[in-house]
């Protein structure tokens, strides 16, 4: 049977990385079928378009995924897949706390034949022969023989096939580049964020967060050889392709358990497996030094960090006190002395904000290392503890939010500010902070370090600008180029002329490819 496994795109803005559901489904699919991929952020597809393509392909069964915002066009294209005739299951967080929903029995129209429950690893070969048999099931879930709930250990992880999966609709560059770029370092051609998770589960149970209800907390990790191995693949790939491969660890919190982390980190560098790589990790575990030191060494560039709020009210309201604002400038030089950045990731539209959060934020993130600040606001996500609390509080405003996805636009009251308020603070936030002088501030600040860095940070709030402000055609990048002229202009001359600004120190390393590189590979 030929299969399909497709993942939405939001409609307004592109992941810049595939998911890894859609890889380890693939992997764990039993031999005799043959799986197709497709991410409609790399490959924008709409109703018509799918519903000729499964039935151009022959496809068998079409597997869908997707986050709560893409719900909405998930169950379109659903409907326009069983329209031809072609049964569907669906997976993913959103339809595990809306199953209901996904097969109408809420009242609503029915969209898929099948839901898989939370982790579909074991579940999946099952689905696979059940619809051979036209024998789908409504619910699929993850229990044991006495139907208790049960999560799969990750140490017998399948190898996910990275050195032949066709990645080309991957490519983060520009094809127009790439002749000059293959001839840039070991060669910049392609460059690819590739999605490897190390371990799941986090017990931090922070109040708006889906991860604890849905991976339990219960943490469990893969082996360190399984890593390794899929790292060294990978680099494999990269170098065979003259490009680069940088890996995004999905874990939600990479060093939840900072022993086997460390252990982790030693064993990359051992084994020579370092690329560069971005992690997500919470701040109170970057207090160790020794991880630091690991972290820079086995190739880390940045870490994402849910910061969440300046405000310790706010911290706490969320169930997330563990986060101090008192220690972020230390966390972030801690990280910046070993030229590892930070994404920090802030949330508005919090019970205790009042107007002025964005300005408030932003006055600590300008005393901070050069980093890229993202600014979001409080969602309730199905089944969450924050939705439970506001629904109880009579305070959700569009409490089907998913059904009509709109972005950056709150779906409850916050408390001490209006929903229009805590809107205008978000826009304030982006654009304060991905202005042509805030970006130009950013890449001054590092005028000690090699132009490969600057560039690095360039290149990197360009494309987070872009998660506030769409750039989806040339005219739009156009014009944000035309706004950054000068930040571009000192940096081509410097490349041109070798020449550092005034206030820099001596060099250390020359290109972007220099300064990409991991330490020792
Ligand atoms: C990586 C990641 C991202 C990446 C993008 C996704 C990508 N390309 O991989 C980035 C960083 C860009 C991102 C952004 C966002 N993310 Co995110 N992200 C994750 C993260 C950390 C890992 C996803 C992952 O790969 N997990 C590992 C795989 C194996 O798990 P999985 O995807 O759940 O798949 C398993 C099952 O769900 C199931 N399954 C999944 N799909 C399907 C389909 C079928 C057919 C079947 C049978 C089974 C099945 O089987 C899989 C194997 O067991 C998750 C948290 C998490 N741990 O999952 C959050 C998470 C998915 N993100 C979340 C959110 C909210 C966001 C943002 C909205 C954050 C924000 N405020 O901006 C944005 C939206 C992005 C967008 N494009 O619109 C929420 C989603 C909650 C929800 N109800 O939708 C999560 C769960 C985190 C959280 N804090 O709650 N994210
Ligand atoms: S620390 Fe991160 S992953 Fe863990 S519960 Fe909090 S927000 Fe979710």
């Amino acid at each position: 049977m030929k299969i399909l496994l497709y993942n939405p795109d939001n409609g307004i803005t592109r992941n810049f990385m595939p998911h890894l559901w859609m890889f380890l489904l693939q992997s764990l699919t039993p031999p005799q079928h043959e799986v197709l991929l497709i991410d409609g952020n790399a490959q924008p597809m709409d109703e018509a378009g799918i519903a000729q393509y499964v039935k151009d392909q022959n496809i068998g069964l079409v597997g869908i995924g997707a986050m709560t915002r893409m719900i909405a066009k998930a169950y379109r294209m659903a409907d326009a897949i069983r329209s031809v005739g072609v049964p569907v299951v669906m997976g993913g967080p959103h339809v595990t706390e809306e199953a209901d929903e996904a097969l109408g029995r809420d009242g609503g129209p029915r969209h898929c034949d099948a839901v898989a429950l939370g982790e579909a690893d074991e579940t999946w070969p099952q689905i696979v022969d059940d619809a051979v048999n036209g024998q789908l099931k409504d619910i699929y879930a993850p229990v044991d023989a006495e139907g208790k709930d049960k999560k799969p250990s990750l140490k017998e992880y399948p190898a996910i096939p990275w050195n032949s999966i066709n990645l080309d609709q991957f490519n983060l560059l520009p094809k127009l580049v790439k002749p000059f770029l293959d001839r840039v370092g070991e060669g910049w051609g392609t460059f690819r964020i590739v999605p490897v998770e190390s371990g799941r589960g986090c017990p931090y149970g922070c109040e708006f967060c889906t991860v604890t209800g849905f991976f339990g907390d219960s943490i469990r990790f893969r082996t360190n050889e399984s890593v390794v191995k899929e790292l060294l693949m990978l680099k494999a790939r990269a170098r065979k392709e003259k490009g680069q491969i940088a890996v995004f660890f999905i874990d939600d919190n990479f060093a939840i358990n900072v022993k086997r982390t460390k252990s982790l980190l030693r064993d990359i560098i051992a084994a020579k497996a370092q690329v560069h790589w971005v992690a997500q990790i919470s701040a109170n575990l970057l207090r160790d030094e020794e991880l630091v030191d690991l972290i820079a060494q086995s190739g880390g560039k940045w870490v994402f960090i849910g910061m969440e709020s300046v405000d310790p009210v706010n911290l706490k309201d969320v169930n997330k006190g563990f986060n101090k604002p008192g220690e972020y400038a230390a966390v972030l030089d801690r990280l910046a002395k070993r030229n590892v950045y930070a994404i920090t990731s802030f949330i508005f539209g919090m019970d205790n904000d009042t107007v002025g959060v964005a300005e408030r934020t932003l006055q600590q993130v300008r005393t901070w290392p050069p980093g890229l600040p993202i600014f979001g606001l409080l969602t309730p996500l199905p089944a969450t503890p924050l939705y439970k609390r506001l629904e109880a509080a009579g305070r959700l405003t569009r409490p089907k939010h998913w059904k009509e996805f709109i972005p950056f636009a709150m779906a409850h009251t916050p408390l001490k500010m209006t929903i229009e308020e805590a809107h205008a603070e978000v826009r304030y936030g982006w654009s304060h902070a991905y202005s042509p002088e805030a970006i130009a501030h950013a890449v001054d600040s590092l005028d000690d370090q090699p132009l490969g860095y600057r560039i690095n940070i360039f290149l990197a709030r360009m494309c987070f600008r872009g998660i506030y402000f769409p750039m989806m055609g040339k005219l739009a990048w156009v014009k944000v180029i035309g706004q950054n002229w000068r930040t571009i202009y000192k940096m081509v001359k410097e490349g041109i002329t070798g020449r550092r600004p005034l206030s820099a120190k001596p060099e250390k390393l020359n290109t972007l490819a220099d300064a990409m590189s991991p330490p020792s590979s």
